[in-house]
């Protein structure tokens, strides 16, 4: 029987290659990960650690773990990697578990200022189980340094996170540093967002300056979904179990068996980035993103770019978002720092450049697609966000349909099109 699924997956390929793809967290993979990504790797239960597994038959999976942890080791300059993690939440459990006992303090860049649910947000288990205090930005959307050190003299938190997830500059890891040694806490850099530009030498590599790195490894950094923990000579020193400490807490303390085929694409996709291509890419990146964010009246040192939406409306996020997707461009609502609508319903959107640049768009092409992006934008004047909360839900289902059948968006999209099938998406065209 041919599966129904098949025809859905041909169905994404055509938006994935008609759109603009432009959260910033996506990317496209090469063909090589996508083929080890759908292996045979998949049939193998491996519960351990290469060398000490519970079953049998894991001679090829320890190669290929062995393999990926050596290659991530070389890429950032660190001597302990493991690559088990699913993705980056339980990278940051099994950190968390491994460093702090329930109830312990960790403080991390708050959600509404570009920060993740891991470091310390409401609901989710780092608020849960931990104290988390919260850190933010200041007026100029920057990290308030000032304000990390007194919360951190205040609260001393056995746990630091210097990560973020919807934060256009580069990260000053020294500054972390120096505030971690005060108190005595752990630096974790969660580099999820910028580990390709740390490998291509546009952000500097936090490897000096933190005790553990955690990264995903499908964003900027062009892997498959999975992540990666890692250890730096600073870690180790400090604390010479820690290694033993997260594997204890991936395995048995939040994980069963390893997804194989992950780990051996995730190989592939560090074996791509260590080429010298990776580099030009990451460059080009970091390029894309200043000029798309010049063009839209913002700044950008990395790879996104936060854009208010006040001079549209009020709360325009969500209308925003609709308007674009109708168009074609594929963004996603964010909150803006010192959020004037809510969180729930927020004013801004958050763009980025890692895939369309690695569909072979430059400069040129940004200042094309943010002309789009601003006329798309006019048809959502006048859609502000109901004051009345109770109003919210109905009126953004009326606005979605609105916005759905806009003649301009239509004309857009058509424009869009035409000029997105000239760029090859890998492992499709
Ligand atoms: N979902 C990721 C992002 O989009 O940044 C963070 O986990």
């Amino acid at each position: 029987m041919a599966s129904k699924v098949f025809p859905l997956i041909e169905k994404e390929k055509i938006r994935q290659v008609t759109g603009l793809e432009m959260i910033p967290s996506e990317n496209y993979v090469s063909s090589d990960v996508l083929k080890a990504l759908g292996s045979i790797l998949t049939n193998k239960y491996s519960e351990g650690f290469p060398g000490r597994r519970y079953y049998g038959g894991n001679e090829v999976i320890d190669e290929i773990e062995n393999y990926a942890v050596d290659l991530a080791k070389k890429l950032f300059n660190v001597p302990v990697a493991l690559v088990q993690s699913y993705s980056g939440s339980p990278a940051n459990m099994a950190v968390t578990m491994a460093v702090c006992s329930p109830g312990d303090t960790v403080m991390g860049l708050a959600l509404s200022s570009g920060g993740h649910l891991t470091h310390g947000a409401n609901l989710s288990f780092s608020s849960i189980f931990y104290k988390a205090v919260n850190y933010n930005v200041g007026k100029d959307w920057k990290i308030d340094f000032e304000e990390l050190e007194a919360l951190a003299l205040k609260h001393k938190p056995k746990l630091i996170w210097a990560g973020t997830t919807a934060y256009p500059y580069k990260l000053d890891y020294k500054k972390f540093r120096k505030i971690a040694d005060k108190v005595g806490a752990t630096l974790v850099a969660d580099i999820a967002h910028i580990a390709g530009l740390i490998v291509g030498g546009v952000h500097e590599s936090p490897a000096p300056f933190a005790d553990i790195i955690t990264t995903t490894t499908h964003k900027t950094l062009r892997g498959p979904r999975g992540a990666m923990v890692m250890v730096t000579e600073r870690g180790l020193k400090k604390d010479p179990e820690i290694k033993s400490k997260i594997e204890r807490a991936i395995i048995p303390g939040l994980q069963g068996g390893p997804h194989n085929h992950q780990t051996a694409a995730i190989a592939v996709s560090l074996e791509e980035a260590l080429q010298p291509s990776f580099k030009k890419y990451a460059a080009q990146v970091a390029k894309n993103a200043a000029v798309l964010a010049k063009e839209l009246d913002t700044t950008s040192e990395v790879h996104l770019v936060l854009m208010p939406l006040t001079s549209y409306g009020y709360g325009m996020g969500y209308q925003a978002q609709y308007a674009l997707e109708e168009a074609g461009i594929t963004v996603n609502k964010n909150t803006i720092p010192g959020e004037p609508a809510s969180p729930f319903y927020p004013s801004g959107i958050r763009l980025g450049t890692p895939a369309l640049t690695t569909r072979g768009m430059k400069e040129k092409d940004m200042i094309k697609i943010a002309g789009w992006i601003k006329r798309a934008l006019e048809e959502i004047r006048g859609l502000d966000l109901p004051q009345e909360q109770d109003l919210r839900k109905d009126f953004l289902k009326e606005t979605k349909k609105k916005l759905h059948t806009n003649k301009n968006l239509k004309i857009i999209r058509a424009e869009i099109k035409t000029f997105a099938e000239k760029f090859p998406v890998p492992g499709i065209n």
